[in-house]
C-alpha cells in the first residue's frame, strides 16, 4: 500500500444490486479509485441478519462482485473480497459490542425501520448491525467510507466507537471521515418516494435492479408514483419528480435547473420516458459485463481469493495490536 488515504466501503448481498447502491456508492467508488488505496468488500456477513436462503445469498455474493468489477472497479487497482473469508471482521465486531452501548444501538433508524418489518424475528445480529459495520471500517485504518445518504448515523457510530476506544487505551484506530456525494446520495422509492429505494422493498416496481432488463426499467418508470402538480419542477412537494430529476443528473451530470427549463410546458409521461432512457443506456454495458463475469467463475474466484489475502494481512495487525491494548495474552 502506497501513502495514498485509505477508503474502504461495502454492499450487503442482500438481494440484486439497486440504482440506489449504483449512484449512491459504486458510482463515486470508481471515480475515487485512482486517487485512494480503496478497499470494496461484499458484507456477507450483515446479509445474514435477516433470514437468507443460503442458495440466494451464495449467488448475490457472486453477483455484487461481477457487478463491481462491471461497473468499472478495477481488481487491480482495488482490493475486492467477501467479508467472511477474513475472519478478524467477526472477532473485532465482538471487542467493539463490547465497547458499544444498548442505548446507541437502540437508536439507529436502519434497526428501528427493520425491526418494524421482522416483527416476531428481530436477531440480536440486527441489533449488532452497526458495530460490525465499524470493525468492517476501523481494520484498514479507514480514512474515508463513500457511502449513501442513509449509511451516515452508522458511520458516527464507528467514530464514537473508534474515539471512545482510543481515549481508553491509547491511539487506535484512524477515525474514518464519511464521503457522501451531494446528488444521488438517497435514491427514493418508485412506488414511494418518500422512503429509500431498497433491494428488500416488497414491492419490485419500487426499485430499478442492475440486472433489469431495459423493458423492465421502462415499465417501472411509467408506473413511478408522481403527483397531481403536473409540472415539472424540483420541490419538496414532488418527491418522486425530485428523485428522477436526480437520478438524470447525477447520471448524465446536466444540471437540475437545466432539465427543469427542458421540460417547461411538458407533461409528466415524456419526462419519465427519459429518466428511464437515461438508465436503461448507463446500466445496459454494466448488465452485459456482469452477465459474461458470472459466466466465469474460476475468474471470480482468482479476484476475490487474491483480495481475500490482501485485506486480512491488513486486518490481522490491527486486531493483533487492539488485542494487545485491551490484555489479551498472545498466543506467540
Ligand atoms: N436508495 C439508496 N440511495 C443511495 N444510496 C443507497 N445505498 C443503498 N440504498 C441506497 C447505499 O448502498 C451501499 C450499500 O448498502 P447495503 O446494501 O449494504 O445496505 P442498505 O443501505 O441497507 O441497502 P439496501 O438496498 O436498502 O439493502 P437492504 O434492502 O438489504 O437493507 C451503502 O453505501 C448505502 O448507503
Amino acid at each position: 500500500m502506497t501513502e495514498k488515504k485509505t477508503i474502504f466501503s461495502g454492499i450487503q448481498p442482500s438481494g440484486g444490486l439497486t440504482l440506489g447502491n449504483y449512484l449512491g456508492a459504486i458510482k463515486n467508488w470508481v471515480s475515487l479509485q485512482e486517487s485512494y488505496n480503496s478497499i470494496y468488500c461484499i458484507v456477507d456477513l450483515h446479509a445474514i441478519t435477516v433470514p437468507k436462503e443460503p442458495k440466494d445469498l451464495r449467488h448475490n455474493t457472486l453477483e455484487v462482485l461481477a457487478n463491481y468489477i462491471a461497473s468499472g472497479l478495477d481488481p487491480d487497482k482495488n482490493i475486492l473480497f467477501i467479508q467472511s473469508h477474513v475472519s478478524a471482521h467477526a472477532e473485532l465486531a465482538w471487542i467493539l459490542d463490547c465497547f458499544a452501548y444498548i442505548g446507541e444501538l437502540s437508536r439507529m433508524t436502519q434497526f428501528k425501520d427493520k425491526s418494524k418489518k421482522n416483527e416476531g424475528n428481530i436477531t440480536a445480529g440486527l441489533f449488532n448491525y452497526p458495530t460490525l459495520m465499524a470493525a468492517d471500517i476501523l481494520l484498514y485504518n479507514t480514512d474515508l467510507v463513500p457511502v449513501g445518504e442513509d449509511q451516515r448515523q452508522h458511520l458516527e457510530l464507528s467514530r464514537d466507537i473508534a474515539q471512545r476506544f482510543n481515549n481508553r487505551f491509547s491511539p487506535t484506530f484512524a477515525v474514518p471521515e464519511p464521503y457522501i456525494s451531494k446528488v444521488g446520495a438517497k435514491v427514493m422509492s418508485l412506488q414511494d418516494p418518500t422512503s429509500k429505494m431498497s433491494k428488500s422493498d416488497d414491492n419490485e416496481n419500487s426499485y430499478i435492479l442492475l440486472n433489469d432488463k431495459p423493458d423492465d426499467i421502462m415499465r417501472k418508470f411509467k408506473r413511478a408514483v408522481t403527483d397531481s402538480i403536473g409540472v415539472v419542477g424540483y420541490q419538496d412537494e414532488q418527491p418522486g419528480i425530485k428523485n428522477m430529476l436526480d437520478i438524470i443528473s447525477k447520471i448524465t451530470e446536466e444540471p437540475v435547473q437545466r432539465i427543469v427549463d427542458r421540460y417547461s410546458g411538458k407533461g409528466y409521461a415524456d419526462f419519465k420516458v427519459e429518466t428511464a432512457e437515461v438508465v436503461i443506456e448507463e446500466l445496459r454495458p454494466i448488465r452485459e459485463e456482469a452477465e459474461k463475469l458470472m459466466k466465469d467463475k474460476e475468474y471470480l474466484q482468482k479476484i476475490y481469493q487474491s483480495g481475500a489475502e490482501k485485506a486480512e494481512e491488513i486486518a490481522r495487525k490491527t486486531l493483533r495490536k487492539v488485542y494487545k491494548k485491551v490484555g489479551f495474552v498472545p498466543r506467540y
